[in-house]
């Protein structure tokens, strides 16, 4: 009896054991950055008295009424971002500019002085409206750097400042995204003062105090994104890419001679890369124009959806977002050309990944956790990202063969880890059974949310190998496909 009650005992100690998922690995994302990494692809929207005056920053002294777009269509954006595979929108509520585009107490330099809906009208509410109608998220970027306030510089800036937030914050549902800039040119408006306002942005604008009390108070889900985080970070460039090797953990550092790292005021050199085994999750956003500026030229044309998808791949394919820059003309909608673009892009996008070739295939594994089915390779072609192929403890370099009844013809590969268990990967391999033998057809580094890596010619096979080839732990992948460019 004694015997079969230990007997018992241990079955159920080991399926217990075998059942307990591996042990997380460094910096962890949150579950707001979770679903950030989900939304892969947005959008952020600039539109102010800038676009009328056909400059990119605005001194902070055009008259309100010039801002009068002649036929403002929220959901024409929104439908035209949406066709692109856009899945969330950061309006830029107030630019250098200082012009607010919601009917704000703080400053009377916002939307009710302007013709814009007879002086009633709510730019931020049109879009966030817009936005949720066609089921994307929606965010806001509001510039600390204010061109036209005349307090701008002053202690009593910043009260101001953490005003306008807390309206944006309190007013317009749930944020995905609060977009924080650190560009601050000096030169402005100023409430007429037309003048160099220098200030030292590592202490002048508290950030610290201004997310913890406002941001992570008011809109708990709402990733903060800025040079140095605290949920997403600047990808140090405005190209839509990030570094072949890029991590999602980030330690992020003062600018020489300084002791804090601010945003504006970072050493950004890492961002393109981040920093392996960084202290905190915090992946990268490529923001970049789909224009060439930020606001609306009538000279300039959009990136054409080759290079978009391109980007994609640099971007969304290297465990980062990419954040798209929309610039409505002067009628307040995208451009006809824009339209086309994202349009032709988000096709492209849907179209490639529509299928994973390997769906159908059977998959056979040199190490499943614990023999346990829970963990086993199969979880990797199901589509669902929270099922995960994971192995033994001491299994860090493991491989699986997938094999299919008929040949394949793919040139895109796709992994994604499990990311609740942290970045793990460090490097990995390809191969595909060409002629009789095993052929890598590719070698990667970072994993992380999403790596996609684009072949340079398409390959014919029905057995691929995927090969871990260095991890300081076991691995969790969750998803792992081929698929055919449609270009
Ligand atoms: C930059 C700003 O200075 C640009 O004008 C633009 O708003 C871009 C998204 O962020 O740093
Ligand atoms: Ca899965």
């Amino acid at each position: 009896m004694i015997k079969q009650i230990t007997g018992l005992l241990c079955l159920t100690a080991s399926i217990a054991f075998a059942q307990t998922p591996p042990k997380p690995y460094g910096a962890l994302p949150a579950l707001r950055q979770i679903a950030w990494h989900e939304t892969e692809v947005y959008g952020i929207m600039h539109f102010t008295p800038t676009t009328f005056e056909n400059k990119e920053w605005g001194y902070g002294d055009a008259d309100p009424k010039t801002f009068n777009p002649s036929d403002f269509n929220a959901d024409q954006i929104v439908q035209a971002a949406k066709a692109g595979g856009l899945r969330g929108i950061v309006l830029v509520a107030k630019h250098h500019d200082g012009f607010c585009l919601w009917p704000t107490k703080t400053t009377d330099y916002n939307i009710t002085k302007s013709p814009f809906r007879e002086g009633k009208g709510d730019l931020v509410r049109e879009v966030a409206d817009a936005a949720r109608k066609h089921g994307l998220k929606f965010g806001v970027y509001c510039s600390p750097w204010d061109r036209n306030n005349a307090k701008y510089g002053t202690p009593e800036y910043i009260k101001i400042y953490r005003e306008q937030l807390r309206e944006l914050y309190t007013n317009y549902g749930d944020l995905f995204m609060s977009w924080h800039d650190g560009a601050n040119g000096g030169d402005g408006y100023y409430g007429g003062a037309r003048e160099k306002r220098s200030i030292d942005n590592t202490t002048y604008y508290q950030w610290d105090s201004t997310w913890t009390n406002y941001t992570r108070k008011l809109q708990p889900n709402a990733n903060i994104f800025s040079d140095i985080g605290w949920d997403v970070r600047w990808a140090g460039n405005e190209d839509g890419s990030v570094n072949p090797t890029s991590w999602a953990t980030l330690t992020p550092k003062p600018s020489e001679g300084q002791n804090v790292a601010v945003p504006g005021q970072a050493n950004a050199t890492e961002n393109p890369g981040g920093t392996r085994g960084g202290k905190f999750w915090i992946p990268a956003e490529c923001d970049v124009p789909l224009r060439k500026g930020w606001f609306y030229h009538a000279n300039e044309k959009p990136k054409t959806p080759e290079k978009l998808f391109d980007l994609y791949l640099k971007s969304v394919g290297r465990g980062a977002a990419l954040d798209l820059g929309l610039a409505p003309d002067t009628r307040g909608q995208l451009h006809n050309d824009d339209v086309v673009a994202l349009k032709t892009f988000g096709d492209h996008v849907k179209n490639t990944f529509a299928t994973n070739l390997l769906g159908r295939a059977t998959s056979k594994a040199v190490n499943v956790r614990g023999y346990n089915s829970i963990y086993s390779a199969k979880n990797l072609l199901d589509g669902k990202p929270d099922t995960y192929w994971a192995t033994d403890d001491d299994f860090k370099t493991p491989e699986v063969v997938i094999e299919l009844t008929q040949p394949i013809v793919f040139d895109v590969i796709s992994l994604q880890e499990y990311i609740k268990l942290g970045q793990r990967i460090e490097e990995f391999a390809v191969d595909a059974w060409i002629g009789n033998e095993w052929k890598e057809i590719h070698k990667g580094t970072s994993v992380g949310a999403k790596r996609l890596a684009k072949l340079d010619v398409p390959i014919t096979s029905n057995k691929v190998r995927l090969r871990i080839t260095k991890s300081p732990v076991s691995i969790a992948i969750s998803e792992f496909g081929v698929y055919k460019d449609t270009e």
